[in-house]
């Protein structure tokens, strides 16, 4: 395994000394280090705005940053690499560190299985070179440098699992609320009405709502998981609203996801379903892939909605302010935003969806046609 400040140095000794990029599960240790040890490091909204913030240090600085990924965040990638720094564009170098989830052979979820199966192939495709890091560290980013001497484009380093060695954040920003993320869906699961339809979030908040149905021996038909697709919940909870206008659609929704794709507010403020309810839990950070802070400290989500034309805004932190206004939630007009501040943390034990994703999509279809429109 390869040690975080090692690993570190070298790129420093490069002279690549920018970062930025989303966290990832398998880069978490790195996204750590760096997150407590650089100066220079941006943890962006989505990959493709990590591409072209790297893209405009170059222009300013003729360096090259390094953009950190999960393979997930290739999809989000593929524009700017294709339009913006590709050869046959601007020409622009740029240092990829991508972590691989769902590589062939290893056990994974459903949602990491094709783009890991896939993702040494989007980059052929892409005409990235690669190499696949191990601890021969010092060699692939001599590889990439001597690269970057002769071409102005981007270079991969995959990432498989357990390369680095554990590193814990030491630079926590710590809130100091009443309830964590499951602590907070344990309280509120039981206040939804029995026919209420929900489109959970990616990462841990849809594998807690999925144990909390067991807990409660309640089935798991009402939930659609977006399991991957990260920050497109809200979007799946739009095309279902509009098509059943009489029910209420809820979108239990995070701050890492919400920004990742934040342009969807506008959409859902000038669509305006009467029946749609979102609800933000928000700890400020990506708590499923490490707990690096999100932009939701310094950006007020309640103004956001207001400005993208829902009809209402609310916030909770305490029992009594959750139970109080997830009342109104409720009997309000929308598109309305709840947002309920919580701590970052979660059980070292949670499981995962034990029913398929497309067993979810068909019980999840069937509830959806046997409820009155
Ligand atoms: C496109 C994409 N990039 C990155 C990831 C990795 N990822 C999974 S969950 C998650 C964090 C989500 O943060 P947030 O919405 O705030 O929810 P929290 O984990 O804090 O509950 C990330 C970055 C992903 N699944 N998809």
């Amino acid at each position: 395994m390869i040690k975080c400040d090692e690993f570190f140095k070298e790129l420093i000794a490069s002279d690549i000394n920018f970062f930025c990029g989303v966290p990832d599960s398998l880069l978490k240790d790195i996204c750590a280090f760096i997150t407590d040890n650089s100066i220079n490091h941006i943890i962006t909204a989505n990959e493709g705005n990590a591409i072209a913030l790297a893209a405009g240090y170059h222009l300013a600085t003729n360096k090259i940053g390094l953009v950190y990924l999960q393979n997930s965040g290739l999809g989000n990638c593929i524009n700017p690499l294709t339009s913006l720094v590709d050869k046959e564009v601007y020409s622009i170098p740029i240092l990829l560190l991508i972590g691989w989830r769902g590589e062939p052979n290893k056990k994974d979820e459903p949602q990491h299985k094709k783009i890991g199966r896939i993702t040494l192939k989007i980059l052929e495709t892409l005409e990235i070179p690669y190499r696949v890091l191990d601890n021969n560290f010092k060699e692939i980013i001599k590889e990439a440098t001597n690269y970057f001497e002769k071409e102005n484009h981007p270079f991969a380093i995959i990432v498989k699992e357990k390369t680095f060695e554990e590193y814990r954040l030491k630079n926590k920003k710590q809130t100091n609320f009443e309830f964590s993320r499951e602590e907070a869906l344990k309280l509120i699961v039981p206040l939804f009405e029995k026919e209420a339809i929900i489109v959970s979030t990616t990462g841990k908040t849809s594998r807690e709502l999925f144990e909390l149905r067991d807990l409660n021996k309640e089935g798991h038909e009402k939930d659609f998981l977006t399991v991957g697709s990260m920050g497109h919940s809200s979007s799946i909870a739009l095309g279902i609203a509009i098509s059943k206008p009489n029910k209420n659609v809820y979108c239990i929704d995070g701050d890492g996801a919400i920004i990742m794709h934040m342009g969807v507010l506008s959409t859902i403020g000038s669509t305006g379903p009467k029946n749609f309810k979102h609800l933000i839990i928000n700890n400020f950070a990506h708590d499923s892939v490490g707990g690096q802070p999100t932009a939701a400290w310094n950006i007020d989500f309640l103004k956001i909605g207001k400005a993208n034309n829902y009809k209402k805004i609310l916030s909770a932190e305490t029992k009594e302010e959750i139970i109080k206004k997830f009342k109104e939630f409720k009997k309000s007009e929308g598109p309305i935003l709840f947002e309920i501040k919580v701590n970052k943390g979660a059980r070292e034990n949670l499981g995962r969806p034990t029913i398929s994703t497309v067993q979810n999509k068909k019980d999840f279809m069937n509830f959806l046609k046997s409820s009155i429109n």
